[in-house]
Order: structure tokens, then C-alpha cells, then sequence
């Protein structure tokens, strides 16, 4: 595997040209905005481009891949994974591509190498702070369009820049992008200041069904599908659920349990500085950030709750 710099990952893209982007199973918006932004920035620089098709995209971010995306990549297309941790985050739907990726762009220190190439800086607090450099480092002209995809990929990453990772940085390629046409107000109120009905019956399901130990430091709910379902929560929706668990004052570290089917269950980790939610969550074969992290746990929920209580550290 080649570490590349910033500057040799321009240039790398730079000398090639077919280019399919890869994002990540249940994508977020730093995936999307990601490659979106990716994609348009090579297509200016005269690049034929375009976003793999993800099923998972949600109503909210999809507007961003507009006239980027194609179904399946074409023999001899470059195939770039960004914001991917590992190949495990890839869509099932990708089969066997994941043994073809030729570059990763990340963020994630934690992830696993699987590709021959990349680009990985875990200072930046979302990938797209990655690429809006990348593409400043490319010779591309931002557009409103591309501003708008890295400010939603950074404006996310950072629960809107205030998650322990956002930094100097994150703001000043926030605004860059503000400098670039980016409609910031319209952006945060679509992501920050809109909740559905189902979202808030959700969050008030949640207060009425989770349970504190260590004297209030950790919270924990397990959140079954048939109540997902009851609800009528969308992936949009479940965003950050764990986040708002862990904003219960006093609770340092928050774990949101969701049953996949009757043997699996997702575990998502919020937790302050101070408690590594990637720990935890490594323990189980996931990852992520200190902060925020996430893993896929082989049992049924009950069970999943009991061991995840069991991987908690000592507070
Ligand atoms: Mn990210």
C-alpha cells in the first residue's frame, strides 16, 4: 500500500481519467458530499466522472448527486472509495468491486487498509475538508454546486461544528465554501433545523425507554425494529439518534442498539473526550472516530445490550 500526500493524490488523479466513486453503506453526508464534490471538481478538470449509484441514499442528501451517478463502473474505470473506513463499509451491492479499488480518500484513523493507494488524514474532522483541498490542490475553480456538497460533508461530520473534532480548519474551508456561493442558511436549516413528526416521536421514545448506569455517565437504549417500524422512521430520521442520547446532561458515553434481524445488531457510540467510542466499538470488528463510532454486533439485541454494557470502560 502507497501513503500518498495531498499533493502526490492531486496529481495522481491529476494523470488518469475514467474515474468511479465509492461511498459507504448508509451513506452520510460527508460520503455524498464527498463525492459529489469529487466528481464534479475531476469533470471540470475535462475528467469523465461519475458517482457509483448507492441504494441507501436518503431524500436529503440525494439532491447533491444529481447528474453525477451511474449504475455499474466500465472496464478500466479508476475506482476511488471516499469517507470508506474499511472494505466492510462498502454496499453489498458492490460485491466483488471492493477487491478493485484503486485510491481511498478517508478520514477515519482507524480504518483498514484495502487498497493499493491512499490518501488518509485523521486530523481533518469530515473527508470532504479532504477534498475541497484536494481540488484546490487540482487547479479546479469551486463552484456553488461543489461548495455546497463539501459544506454538507463538513457542516455533518461536525453535528454543525460542534462535535469535539471540528477545529480551525473546518471552518476555514466552511467558509471557503461560504465564499464560493454555498447557501449556508439554507443548507443548516434543512439539516439542523428540520425534524419530521416521526423523528421527535422517535426522540420521545428514546427518553421514555433507556436506562443509565455508572450514576448517569452512560446511557444505553436498545431500540427494536418493530418500534422503528411503528414510528415510521426513515435512515434520515435514526441520524445521530445516539447524539441525542449522549446530550442527556451528565452522560459521557451513549449507546443506541438497533436490531438488523434476529441475529444481528447495529451498535451506534456517542461519548465526550475523555472516552474513546472507536474502543469500544473496535471491540465488536467496528470503528470510527473517538467521538462517534459504530459496529455490527452477531446476536440478537438483548444479548448485543449485555455485551456491549460488558465493553463499556470502567468510569
Ligand atoms: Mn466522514
Amino acid at each position: 500500500m502507497k501513503e500518498l500526500t495531498r499533493i502526490a493524490c492531486a496529481d495522481w488523479l491529476l494523470a488518469r481519467d475514467h474515474f468511479a466513486i465509492l461511498t459507504h453503506r448508509k451513506p452520510d453526508g460527508d460520503t455524498i458530499g464527498s463525492a459529489a464534490a469529487l466528481c464534479l471538481g475531476l469533470r471540470q478538470k475535462g475528467k469523465t466522472a461519475h458517482v457509483l449509484c448507492n441504494d441507501e441514499v436518503t431524500p436529503l442528501y440525494a439532491p447533491l448527486l444529481e447528474g453525477l451517478t451511474k449504475p455499474q463502473p466500465e472496464e478500466g474505470d479508476v475506482l476511488i472509495a471516499v469517507d470508506v473506513a474499511a472494505d466492510s463499509m462498502l454496499p453489498k451491492a458492490y460485491g466483488d468491486l471492493k477487491n478493485c479499488i484503486d485510491l481511498r480518500i478517508d478520514h477515519h484513523g482507524s480504518g483498514r487498509e484495502y487498497t493499493p493507494n491512499e490518501h488518509v488524514d485523521p486530523e481533518s474532522a469530515a473527508c470532504a475538508e479532504i477534498i475541497w483541498e484536494l481540488l484546490l490542490d487540482m487547479g479546479v475553480e469551486p463552484d456553488k454546486k461543489m461548495a455546497e456538497a463539501v459544506y454538507v460533508g463538513v457542516s455533518t461530520d461536525t453535528g454543525c461544528f460542534r462535535f469535539a473534532n471540528t477545529n480551525a480548519h473546518t471552518f476555514d474551508v466552511s467558509a471557503d465554501c461560504a465564499a464560493a456561493g454555498a447557501d449556508i442558511f439554507e443548507w443548516n436549516r434543512k439539516l439542523f433545523d428540520t425534524n419530521s413528526l416521526a423523528k421527535l416521536r422517535l426522540q420521545a421514545w428514546v427518553v421514555d425507554h433507556f436506562e443509565l448506569m455508572a450514576d448517569g455517565k452512560i446511557a444505553i437504549c436498545a431500540l427494536p425494529k418493530s418500534v422503528e417500524e411503528a414510528l415510521g422512521v426513515d435512515e434520515d430520521d435514526m441520524n445521530n439518534i445516539s447524539g441525542f442520547l449522549r446530550s442527556i446532561e451528565g452522560v459521557c458515553i451513549a449507546a443506541l442498539l438497533r436490531d438488523v434481524d434476529e441475529n444481528n445488531t447495529k451498535v451506534s457510540i456517542r461519548s465526550v473526550p475523555g472516552y474513546n467510542a472507536a474502543y469500544i466499538c473496535e471491540t465488536f470488528g467496528g470503528g470510527g472516530h473517538p467521538g462517534a463510532a459504530g459496529a455490527s454486533l452477531h446476536m440478537p439485541l438483548n444479548e448485543a445490550v449485555e455485551a456491549v454494557i460488558k465493553a463499556m470502560p470502567e468510569i
